[in-house]
């Protein structure tokens, strides 16, 4: 039984530290197992198309982020499960980042950078933020997260997923329609999957109030990109706030770039915390070992 870890090489050393303290007897190994045959469980980023000829005992599959739409979890052998990361840090980086990113579209940023860029003192209107509408797509882990730090702000709370959940101070849907009607600033933090690719599309925008704006932080590939230009051109939206786009990075003549009503930032929203990373897959190990149920274990037909 061996850990084969295949990724960041520096987070790679924190790993191997954690193990060695916690499971002295458990070989942990970087980049390449000396015997693939004993590797049991894998903490990469990406799978190799013939995972399951290269490891043939391989159990357990971790990602290193939060995210496993860079699987392809429908080729993957029956025998392996994977897990996603869940280590606390994640949600509170997007705590955080989310909080910044409503916050400066609610108090309209894009537009005072642009001013400042031009020389221009022009004074808006603040909106009262009990008028303003927040609603968030995706209520796991970190939609449920990102909305508890929204709440000292008396925002106006929305959440929409595919099931029904209950979250005080939060009004809940699962008809998409009703939710983005009533939602000014739209937060997307879905899992990528065949029912969320290119889900932000023009009929999406048309269904927001007009003037709305959005925030990203799911997945490029949920985004149409050349949609969200068109909504912001004609003034269906107001502002955007993307952290991550397809492809990464964009090329450099890409309309995003420079759009002014556009903040764009690379993919930083959360970064995988190394220790806590670790305990986290460690976690996952013990209750694999104990048969108890492992923490952030992908329901690999759903996709999430
Ligand atoms: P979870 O699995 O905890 O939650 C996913 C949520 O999305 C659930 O509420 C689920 O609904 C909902 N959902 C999934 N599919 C649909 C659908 N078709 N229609 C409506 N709702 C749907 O995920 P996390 O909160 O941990 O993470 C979400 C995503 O955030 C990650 O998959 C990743 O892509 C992205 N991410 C981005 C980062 C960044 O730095 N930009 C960092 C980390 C993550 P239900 O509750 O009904 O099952
Ligand atoms: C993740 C990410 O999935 O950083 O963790 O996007």
């Amino acid at each position: 039984m061996a850990v084969l870890y295949t990724s960041d090489e520096t987070r790679g050393a924190v790993f191997a530290e954690r193990f060695a303290a916690v499971f002295p007897d458990l070989p942990f190994y970087q980049s390449e197992a000396p015997r693939p045959e004993d590797v049991e469980f894998l903490v990469t980023w990406t799978v190799p198309g013939n995972v399951d000829k290269l490891y043939p005992n391989l159990k357990l599959i971790f990602s290193v982020g939060a995210g496993v739409d860079q699987f392809d979890l429908a080729a993957l052998p029956d025998r392996v499960s994977v897990v996603r990361m869940l280590e606390p840090g994640i949600a509170e980086q997007m705590r955080e980042y989310v909080t910044l990113a409503v916050l400066g579209l609610h108090r309209d940023l894009p537009r005072y950078i642009n001013q400042q860029a031009g020389a221009q003192w022009l004074v808006g209107r603040n909106v009262a933020a009990k008028s303003r509408r927040v609603g968030v797509m995706g209520l796991g882990q970190l939609g449920k997260a990102v909305l508890e730090a929204l709440s000292p702000f008396g925002f106006q709370l929305k959440g929409w997923a595919r099931r029904q959940h209950d979250i005080p101070g939060v009004e809940t849907f699962t008809d998409l329609g009703a939710f983005l009607a009533g939602t000014d600033i739209l937060v997307c933090l879905l899992p990528l999957t065949p029912a969320t690719t290119a889900i932000l599309d023009a009929k999406l925008f048309s269904t927001l109030p007009r003037g709305a704006s959005l925030v990203h932080a799911g997945r490029g590939r949920q985004l149409d990109h050349q949609a969200l230009v068109d909504a912001l051109d004609e003034g269906q939206l107001a502002s955007a706030w993307l952290d991550v786009t397809h492809p990464e990075p964009l090329p450099a003549d890409h309309a995003f770039w420079a759009h002014p009503q556009i903040v764009l930032t690379p993919h930083i929203a959360s970064q995988t915390r190394a220790t806590e990373g670790a305990d986290h897959v460690i976690s996952g190990i013990q209750a694999f070992l104990a048969g108890t149920p492992i923490p952030g274990l992908v329901e690999r037909e759903r996709g999430y």
